[in-house]
């Protein structure tokens, strides 16, 4: 792990503020040096955003955003458990000139993070400390939000979408002071994701949690998320349709083949609600399929009443689709 800094004017604002913060500033980084910054911090990121987390109007205002735009989840106040702040960030609102971010599938975006003074462990405020993680999450599909706190797990996180707050950050230290000039993390997207706008929330994981290291993903539980930023991205030239979500160079996910999946459907015996005396046949079994990965037997079960299928990694037969986010250890492919 690899820590990192703050700046003199931002410590000593934390120190007056006493609360740890940071939030996203820019989803959409474009530094032309940066590079030549990590080796000689010295020079400034020479720096443009060309896309915008949701309603950014006080854009490098630090109190201004310390006050009414970066969002603490577990707030007293956030008597609702809310993802995004009301008021600034729970609509896709966006001003002229911060608009939101244009890409296309697989492509990297680098985010701006503010530091704030939290950034390295031995100069760090508060002083030994680790920065934890930034990640981002997303619910799979276009024009939908992830509204609550509690749908921050890792069943909505974007697969290797997690980094040291710090570690790619341009950080200045001067004996014991630090400056630190951009904290950032590289986002890449997606490459089987739908054209449309696609709602995200990015999150710095400060706080202790009460989960585990999933060593199959690299989702870290036990880190809890303390402070988030929502912004959307615009999909552009994409020819993937419907929600599913196939990464198949990620090594999270299974190579799938949808085609030979959906075939299997109607021939394929399973067994419902995974009892071994009770086997159907094709169309005759219910529409979520799941298969073992032990011995491959196929789990067939109901739609739930809100009308999807019970758990992460179904095949839906009566779709002829995988349900977004089959992780390895939740489903192999049938077919
Ligand atoms: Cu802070």
């Amino acid at each position: 792990m690899k820590f990192q800094a703050t700046s003199l004017f931002a410590s000593a604002l934390m120190a007056g503020s006493a609360a740890a913060h940071s939030w996203l500033a820019c989803v959409d980084t474009n530094v032309t040096n940066y590079d030549e910054c990590i080796a000689n911090p010295n020079l400034d990121p020479v720096r443009t955003c060309n896309g915008f987390p949701r309603n950014k109007i006080y854009d490098y205002d630090w109190i201004k955003e310390s006050s009414f735009y970066a969002w603490n989840l577990n707030n007293a106040s956030n008597t609702e458990g809310l993802a995004c702040r009301p008021g600034s960030q729970d609509s896709a609102t966006y001003p002229s000139e911060y608009p939101m971010t244009t890409a296309v599938p697989g492509q990297t975006l680098r985010m701006r993070h503010w530091g704030n003074g939290h950034s390295r462990w031995d100069i760090g405020s508060p002083n030994h400390r680790d920065p934890g993680l930034v990640r981002v999450y997303w619910a799979g599909q276009k024009e939908t939000e992830l509204k609550y706190k509690s749908d921050l797990t890792e069943a909505n996180w974007l697969p290797g979408a997690q980094a040291n707050f710090s570690a790619d950050a341009v950080t200045l230290i001067t004996g014991n002071t630090m400056n630190e000039k951009a904290n950032y993390f590289d986002l890449t997207l997606p490459k089987d994701i739908e054209a449309g706008r696609h709602s995200m929330v990015w999150v710095w994981a400060w706080d202790s949690g009460f989960g585990a290291l999933n060593e199959k993903t690299g989702y870290d539980g036990r880190w809890a998320n303390s402070w988030s930023t929502c912004f959307d991205i615009e999909i552009v030239d994409s020819d993937f349709v419907g929600p599913t979500y196939d990464n198949s160079d990620d090594s999270s996910y299974v190579d799938e083949d949808e085609d030979a999946e959906a075939a299997a459907c109607s021939t394929a015996t399973g067994y419902l609600g995974g009892m071994s005396d009770k086997p159907c046949t094709g169309t005759a079994c219910p529409p979520c399929w799941y298969k073992s990965q032990t011995d491959g037997s196929i789990s067939c079960y109901d739609y739930t009443s809100s009308g999807s299928c019970p758990w992460g990694g179904a095949f839906d037969c009566s779709k002829k689709q995988a349900t977004r986010r089959a992780l390895k250890h939740e489903r192999a492919p049938f077919a």
